[in-house]
């Protein structure tokens, strides 16, 4: 094949987020948008990446089938020999990370906005990961950004859309594309870290009940494979596995607000035991009991407790556990307890990286619905499910015929008896006009951080700090500020603001708030309940209602 050499112009705003880049499908649909962001992607990764192998998938989101097309052909037009693509352009996030490491790749694409929704008029975007199978380091970024400030020109191979329906090699010239199963190297990945048989014996325990809801995204390419060819599950377990371009219209994100079906469900008449769903792109997940929710800070918690006991990879314990700096303070009892080195880290997983490679971190997680371990290098939307399950699994062997089974609410509330109860919740207030949004951080800023010494008192709690959080990476070193703006009391609770990072069209502020409570009789009171005092409190010192205009926020988690 040839190389055409097209010529473009930089386009403003093509800035990587929290996780990729995202907009609007209709703005990557734009002239030279997407390709102008992955030229100048090869450009960052300059020579080294010549001659190299990437996979690239996607979450099957509206607007992929193009794209790969056109990331098939800037990838051997700029010098790579090879692409591995997952069978009709699919490729589940943590499935990627599986796939770059197992196989000694030198990245990954991943087309995908997550829990975005998709269509023409919704969300799609794209992401890196490098070589461990971690989301590209700002280091990279930041490069990447740069080229797309300065780009001129495009290099495009001249060879036909290549056919990604079936596996097998095509070649043209020096240049490869194999399409594989997206599930191979994953699986074999989830079965070198749980005991596939113990799974299978507890789906086989007929009084266990078991519901996933993969909300028409990615994981619904997974899920009939994992729990029912592989685990034993009913077919009739499976919700919403038929992935869809749209995402059948929906939200995918799971949580309470999005997950409705799977929610009214699990809260309904003839509850199943277990429930679970994933996002988008497969790397989120939400776990549910019969009538009971369990909060991400609280499951992150609860499984690096319960690990090296449940899970085979963890049974000679863990190197260290980590989570992001809004995520509960859950994780913290358990480290301190068990004696674990313990990290905080900003939002958003690239962060974890660093540690998984020096073996600071076996197990990390995110307020966000995000929970992972050092497997891979993304958070893992299946694997938590299977951790819960085996953790289910191991409290529930060797049991007598008869007796009753140990809830997802049994091994909560065994574990806040043992740790105490971090109450939690976020509210988030969607599509703020940006500058109001940036007057919130700015008040905060100014009437608090700037001006409120420790040791005042605030809406009855006395300060123990105040500031914005700033990360220094223990393994390289690099800093990374600006990551939210923290207000910790002496008694532990917490608030906390940031600007997501994650967003297509103007600003969400996401509002954090914690408090923690380790009396027993305190244990089954409603979060929001416990929360209230703590919450007017950040509404107060925010002055968010006023500055923008919101009595209510879009979502509570
Ligand atoms: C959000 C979450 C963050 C998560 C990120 C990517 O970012 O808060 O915890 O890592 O999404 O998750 P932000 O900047 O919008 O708060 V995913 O599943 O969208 O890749
Ligand atoms: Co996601």
């Amino acid at each position: 094949f040839s190389v055409v050499s097209k010529p473009t112009k930089p386009i403003e705003g093509q800035k990587t987020g929290t996780s990729g880049l995202r907009k609007k499908t209709k703005v990557f649909q734009s002239e030279n948008y997407l390709a102008n962001w992955i030229q100048s992607l090869f450009l960052a990764l300059g020579e080294e990446a010549k001659g190299k192998t990437i996979a690239l998938g996607g979450d099957g989101r509206y607007f992929n089938k193009e794209a790969v097309q056109i990331i098939l052909k800037l990838a051997a037009g700029n010098g790579l020999k090879k692409v591995v693509v997952g069978k009709d352009a699919i490729t589940a996030t943590p499935a990627m990370s599986a796939i770059i490491r197992r196989r000694k790749l030198y990245g990954g694409l991943i087309m995908s906005a997550s829990h975005n929704p998709a269509g023409p008029d919704e969300d799609w975007g794209i992401k890196f990961n490098y070589s461990a199978g971690e989301p590209a380091p700002e280091k990279i970024t930041d490069k990447i950004y740069g080229f797309t400030q300065s780009i001129q020109e495009l290099k495009i191979a001249d060879f036909p859309d290549v056919d990604l329906s079936k596996l097998g090699t095509t070649s043209f010239g020096d240049f490869e594309v194999e399409v594989i199963d997206y599930t191979t190297d994953y699986f074999d990945e989830l079965r070198e870290v749980f005991d596939f048989a113990k799974l299978r014996s507890f789906f086989a325990n007929p009084r266990f009940s078991f519901v996933y809801d993969a909300l028409h995204a990615v994981t619904g390419a997974y899920a009939s494979r994992l729990f029912v060819d592989e685990l034993g599950a009913s077919p009739d377990a499976l919700l919403n596995c038929v992935p869809k371009e749209d995402f059948g219209g929906g939200h995918p994100d799971p949580n309470l607000t999005y997950a409705h079906e799977l929610v009214e469900r699990l809260f309904g008449t003839d509850a199943p035991d277990f429930g679970a769903a994933s996002d988008g792109d497969g790397d989120r997940n939400m776990i549910l009991g019969r009538s009971f929710f369990v909060t991400p800070s609280d499951s992150v918690a609860v499984i690096a407790a319960n690990a090296q006991a449940a899970i085979p990879y963890f049974s000679a314990g863990l190197k260290g556990v980590a989570r992001s700096m809004p995520t509960s303070g859950a994780l913290d009892r358990v480290a301190k307890r068990l004696n674990l080195p313990f990290h905080e880290t900003p939002t958003g997983w690239k962060f974890f990286g660093n540690l998984m490679d020096a073996g600071q971190c076996s197990i990390c997680g995110e307020e966000s619905f995000g929970t992972g371990a050092d497997h891979v290098r993304e958070k893992d939307g299946l694997w938590a499910v299977l951790a819960w399950l085996s953790i289910l699994a191991t409290k529930n062997e060797g049991r007598g015929e008869g007796a009753a089974l140990v809830s997802v609410r049994d091994v909560v509330t065994e574990h806040w008896r043992t740790y105490g109860r971090n109450f939690y919740s976020r509210y988030d207030y969607e599509g703020v006009e940006s500058e109001r949004a940036e007057k919130v951080m700015a008040h905060l800023t100014e009437s608090v951080i700037d001006t409120v010494q420790p040791g005042t008192e605030l809406g009855g709690r006395v300060l123990e700090t105040a500031d914005n959080f700033a990360y220094t990476d223990p393994i390289d070193g690099s800093v990374a500020k600006g990551q939210g703006i923290r207000v910790v009391f002496r008694d532990g609770s917490r608030i906390i603001f940031r600007l997501s990072g994650t967003g297509s069209a103007g600003a969400t502020i996401r509002m954090y708030v914690e408090t923690y409570r380790d009396d027993p009789a305190d244990f089954d009171r409603d979060a929001q309940d416990v929360l209230a005092g703590i919450i007017a409190t950040a509404l107060e010192l925010s002055d968010l209602p006023a500055l923008t205009g919101r009595d209510k926020p879009t979502v509570i988690t």
